[in-house]
């Protein structure tokens, strides 16, 4: 391991540069994407296994089954995390791991790594924050049908508990999803994700499910966690911009805010669906008959905290009538659309910006202005940034080094953001920088790095980027370097 460098510390920040008291700094992954040992100790297939294995699916025929091999080499990255200062790790459970059919009892032996990883962390001082469900659902319920069933709500429940009565000793945040909208609408819409269904109508009911689901494993985890225990979930929300100031721009802009945010929102923080959602998807599908009775009381119980994930504003206009639609949509190309119902609208780059190696545009405004909107749709809700982050063409040079001065540009420019926001008024009470360590970047495979700390795929050697350093010289001084690097 690389001892911190002190050519890269940050000078000493004055005070109105620091971060409120308590303000957890961390690092995330998720399961598919760094543990591997995909058929090991029980695990069974996920739905991103199945697709990670059908040709073409996936950027040079790359698969989890190996990723960083995080399962078995935790403790060194656990040790790696501690001598960066990191105090939280959120992490995801692989379903298929702990329940390898989705339904019936738990396999021990699947427990035990998380049990360990949870040891090793509260070993380490670092708060473990758990994520339910990172997109890797048991094949076995997708064969079943999927979140378009109502019935693999249930099954999530039960998860739930499993996971709650398995670790709820001792993890103190709880997320039930991360990102669900990319679940539904890349999984099931665009097909760029497992299970690579193309059902516009699919989506939206897996969008329903997921939030009743999210809502049914609150109440499991309200009732069997310890009080004092956080509860949360985490969207990515679209910071959705209209191209033009034209009425028709502002109208493609309010049609993705619907069906890219406030069709999570809505019923989680409001308990209901927004009307205008309803009617741009109501050829599609039957709302009256998929919400049923209690189901937005079951999805709006409150969580303690909000997850936020941040990389890039969405910049959409409605195209004149025969005009093509799709454009440069950030989230993967394909035939079909992961927007139901508003198929029609036109997604652009923003030009002047620079891009990261995703041809993401960066823009730390987009990050303050999220969490500002999100204050003031939803006052007094604590917030965590829970991903944010970019992808670089990084490599080793001959010295061994990981030079990575973009993502440090990056990463100082939305801590920034977050520190604006707090200042005026958002209750952000961390971040989470992703991704941890380089790993796989779902259809884009191993060629999209977006670690703090760079993978050697061929050796599993962990290397430590200059941005690692950075960050965890910004961690332990609790501010931002005042002026730029020495
Ligand atoms: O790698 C993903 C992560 O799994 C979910 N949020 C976005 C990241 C970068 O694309």
């Amino acid at each position: 391991m690389t001892a911190v460098r002190p050519d890269i510390a940050p000078k000493q920040a004055p005070e109105a540069t620091r971060f409120p008291t308590g303000f957890v700094w961390g690092a995330a992954t998720a399961a598919y994407q760094v543990e591997g040992a995909a058929a090991e100790d029980g695990r069974t297939p996920s739905i991103w296994d199945t697709f990670s294995h059908t040709p073409g699916k996936v950027h040079n025929g790359d698969t989890g089954d190996i990723a960083a091999d995080h399962y078995h080499r935790f403790r060194d990255d656990v040790a790696l995390m501690k001598q960066l200062g990191l105090k939280a790790y959120r992490f995801s459970i692989s379903w298929s791991r702990v329940q390898p059919t989705g339904r019936g009892p738990a396999v021990e032996r699947g427990l035990d790594f998380y049990r360990k990883l949870v040891d090793e962390l509260l070993e380490a001082d670092i708060a473990p924050v758990a994520t339910l469900y990172h997109w890797d659902l048991p094949q076995e319920l997708e064969d079943a049908g999927g979140w378009p069933q109502r019935v693999t709500t249930d099954r999530f429940a039960d998860y739930a508990a499993i996971m709650a009565g398995a670790l709820g000793d001792r993890v103190a945040t709880w997320t039930t999803f991360n990102e669900p909208w990319c679940s539904a609408f890349l999984g099931y819409g665009s097909g760029v994700h497992a299970p690579g269904r193309t059902e516009p109508a699919a989506a939206l009911r897996a969008a329903h499910h997921l939030n009743l689901a999210h809502g049914r494993a609150i109440e499991v985890l309200r009732d069997q966690l310890p009080a004092g225990a956080q509860t949360s979930v985490t969207l990515n929300l679209h910071q959705v911009r209209p191209l033009t100031a034209s009425a028709a721009d502002a109208d493609a802009a309010r049609r993705i805010d619907a069906v890219g945010n406030r069709i999570f929102t809505g019923p989680m923080l409001r308990g209901e669906y927004p009307e205008d959602l309803l009617a741009d998807t109501a050829h599609l599908v039957d709302w009256s008959k998929l919400v049923q009775d209690g189901d937005l009381a079951a999805i709006s119980r409150p969580v303690d905290v909000l997850g936020v994930n941040y990389y890039t504003p969405t910049l959409v206009s409605l195209p004149e009538k025969g005009e093509s639609g799709s454009g440069n949509d950030v989230h993967g190309a394909s035939a079909f659309s992961p927007w139901p119902g508003s198929e029609h609208v036109a997604f652009h780059l923003a030009e002047g910006k620079e891009r990261t190696a995703m041809n993401w545009s960066i823009d730390p405004d987009g990050l303050y202005h999220l969490l500002m909107d999100v204050t003031r749709d939803h006052p007094g809700l604590p917030l965590m940034v829970t991903e944010n982050g970019a992808a670089f063409d990084d490599y080793v040079s001959p010295e061994g080094r990981v030079e990575d001065p973009e993502r440090i540009a990056y990463l100082h420019g939305h801590l920034d953001a977050v520190q604006r926001a707090v200042a005026d008024g958002a209750d952000v009470r961390g971040y989470f920088l992703w991704s941890l360590m380089d790993n796989f970047e779902w259809a884009y495979g191993y060629s999209k790095r977006f670690g703090t700390v760079y993978v050697d795929y061929a050796s599993q050697r962990r290397i430590p980027k200059a941005s690692a350093h950075w960050y965890s010289d910004v961690i332990r001084r609790h501010a931002l370097p005042s002026a730029g690097l020495s």
